[in-house]
């Protein structure tokens, strides 16, 4: 596998001639200060991979180039938006890059609720509690009929939090769940908004009426018309799985499982329409067993995350080592080292740890942590070749 690393840009703290000290060979970005919707054109391509290229890296993979909530709820603008989408594909193809994910998730990318869980050992990760997470639909985003959503169980642990709840822990949980996870991301809620609840509300109120079925045809009608664009440009495009993989807020999701997957895979049957191989995604939901679903769909997998989970059965998901937990990371650096040997590969998140902790960085994207990690999965990848010989 390809070994790449997810770099912010030229404002990111964790700098390019960094990466390639400890053996990055490519960079997945984004032209994070285009709004989502508008073209990327060839001189914000060239410029930026230009740059990358001074480092003696290259860019890998695009992550992301944003679909608009338009063109996921069916709006009346988007086909002036899917049209720029195309133009934005054809030319990073001609700029010769060729790997493009991107997402389906409705108004909210992947979702967590404490940013500094601590391992007990000084070093802290990225958790997913169900009782938080359900607290926020219902009590602060008040969503109606919301509570019928949770089993009794979540429920009330979410009264008995409302009794305790501080002003400040709610005005956190906003901050985690719709800011700091969302605005580098998505862009649809920034640092600095003032009232991010009410526009989260107003984004979600777009999404009426549209549930499993409707985004499905949604994606189908995206892909049918981006996807012979990609083909022309020799692009492949890798849709991120949903995290967490079910439905959330009252919203749909669509890529779960191994059923959404194959879905989407033979919505438009065509090489070029692939998907991201997010191990943390993917194992964050009970009902998926990564190792069968890398077997199954390694051919259509343009780009893969490592990363691993530990998941209780309420619902709880921790973001655990990468050598342990569902992930299933070894045996994943087996099969795609076998199926897809030059396939894009980067370590997803990593642990807030040792003189990173005083630091402020994205929400998953520490460096020490992330480092670690890719020096772990650089000797697996090591060892899996050498054993394959
Ligand atoms: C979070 C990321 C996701 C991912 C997008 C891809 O850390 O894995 O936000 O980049 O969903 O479109």
């Amino acid at each position: 596998m390809e070994r790449t690393w997810r770099w912010f840009g030229k404002k990111d703290s964790i700098r390019l001639d960094m990466l390639r000290q400890i053996g990055v060979e490519g960079i997945v970005t984004s032209l994070h200060d285009v709004p989502n919707g508008e073209i990327w054109t060839p001189e914000a391509i060239n410029e930026i991979k230009h740059y990358i290229e001074l480092f003696g890296l290259r860019w890998s993979v695009v992550e992301s180039l944003p679909v608009s909530e338009a063109i996921k709820y069916g709006g009346a603008d988007r086909g002036r938006l899917i049209e720029n989408y195309k133009i934005s594909l054809a030319n990073l193809g001609k700029a010769g890059v060729k790997t493009v994910c991107y997402n389906f998730m409705p108004v909210i990318d992947w979702i967590r609720t404490d940013l500094r869980k601590s391992n007990g050992d000084g070093s802290y990760s990225l958790f997913f509690d169900p009782v938080k997470f359900a607290y926020f639909d219902c009590r602060i985003l008040e969503r109606q009929g919301a509570e019928k959503d949770y089993p009794d169980k979540i429920m009330n642990q979410v009264y008995d939090l409302d009794k305790v709840i501080t002003q400040a822990e709610r005005d956190g949980l906003v901050d985690t769940i719709i800011v700091k996870t969302q605005g580098f991301v998505s862009g649809n809620i920034r640092e600095g908004e003032k009232n991010p609840v009410s526009l989260f509300k107003q984004l979600l109120a777009l999404y009426e009426g549209v549930g499993r079925e409707e985004l499905r045809q949604n994606m189908k009608y995206f892909l049918e018309q981006v996807v012979p664009v990609a083909e022309e440009y020799g692009v492949n495009l890798c849709v991120h799985p949903d995290d967490p993989p079910f439905p959330v807020l009252g919203l749909p999701r669509i890529v779960t499982s191994a059923e959404d997957i194959e879905w989407f895979l033979q919505a438009v049957d065509n090489p070029h329409n692939g998907l991201t191989f997010c191990a943390g995604s993917l194992s964050s939901g009970l009902h998926n067993d990564v190792v069968e679903l890398a077997r199954r769909f390694a051919r259509r997998t343009h780009f893969v995350h490592l990363r691993s989970t530990e998941v209780n059965e309420d619902g709880y998901v921790l973001e655990a080592s990468h050598l342990e937990g569902r992930g299933q990371v070894i045996e994943l650096v087996r099969i795609f080292e076998r199926e897809r040997p030059g396939v894009p590969m980067r370590i997803d998140h990593g642990r807030l740890m040792l003189d990173d902790t005083g630091k402020t960085y994205n929400p998953g994207y520490s460096f020490l942590g992330r480092m670690y990690a890719f020096a772990q999965v650089m000797g697996v990848m090591a060892a899996v070749k050498e054993l394959d010989k």
